[in-house]
């Protein structure tokens, strides 16, 4: 585990971690799911977590066993329709949907000169940190458009890194998902889980909830893992 004193960057997922904006993703495609006779459950809904857009419309159709069911062409419509859907949703978007402590502890971040980048699987995100109030806090964000591969993969928080030019060992990743954690630890970063700890269980520090998310405990945290 690297000491705390190492880390000059934090790496930030942004749906379910900067802003509620998950809850948003999931009704999206449970509006979706509805209409495509599809179960909508829990255990789905966390799966998707994280997930990008076609990535997960695949899983939906799996999860309903009708993945050989649509078309390419088709499937690309779906997923226009689930953004559509969220676009709806996002519309009523403001500073109160930030979850809690979460811009205080960016400002707080920021005041401590460390680096800030964006590693959202969301093409959205962009707008949604606009829309917050917070994208000038942002050093860099990684484009989710020039990926190669979405979360699972360690992709995306490799670039969170490199456009800060920092070395991955410098870094801390916060994420909600599982497959947000997974990209983290593929990096060589430290991750840092935010909720549910059993579900989280794979990451180096985990929080019930983002009002927990403060540099003292973090560094609290990676000092006991040393010990
Ligand atoms: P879009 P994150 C992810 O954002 C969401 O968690 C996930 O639910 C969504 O499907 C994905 O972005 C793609 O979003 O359809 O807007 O491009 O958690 O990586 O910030
Ligand atoms: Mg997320």
């Amino acid at each position: 585990m690297v000491k705390f004193e190492q880390i000059k960057g934090f790496i930030f997922d942004l749906d379910g971690v900067i802003a509620n904006t998950s809850t948003y993703h999931a009704e999206a495609w449970h509006q979706l799911a509805d209409k495509l006779g599809v179960t909508w459950t829990d255990d789905l809904a966390n799966q998707l977590k994280g997930v990008g857009r076609m990535d997960s419309l695949n899983m939906i159709l799996e999860y309903g066993g009708k993945l050989n069911d649509y078309t390419e062409d088709e499937k690309i419509q779906l997923a226009a329709e689930k953004n559509d859907n969220y676009l709806k949703l996002l519309e009523t978007l403001d500073k109160s949907q930030i979850l809690p402590g979460m811009e205080e502890f960016i400002e707080d971040i920021a005041d401590h000169n460390y680096l800030i980048s964006l590693a959202s699987s969301s093409k959205n995100s962009p707008r949604v940190l606009e829309k917050l109030g917070l994208s000038q806090y942002f050093n860099a964000k990684v484009d989710p458009a020039t990926l190669k591969h979405g979360k699972p993969d360690p992709e995306i928080y490799v670039r969170g890194a490199e456009v800060l030019n920092l070395r991955p060992e410098e870094c801390i990743g916060l994420e909600d998902a599982i497959a947000g954690v997974k990209s983290i630890n593929g990096a060589g970063e430290t991750s840092v889980g935010i909720g549910d700890a059993n579900l989280l269980h794979e990451a180096d520090i985990n929080f019930a909830n983002t009002s927990e998310v403060t540099l003292a405990n973090i560094k609290d945290a990676l000092d006991s893992v040393r010990v």
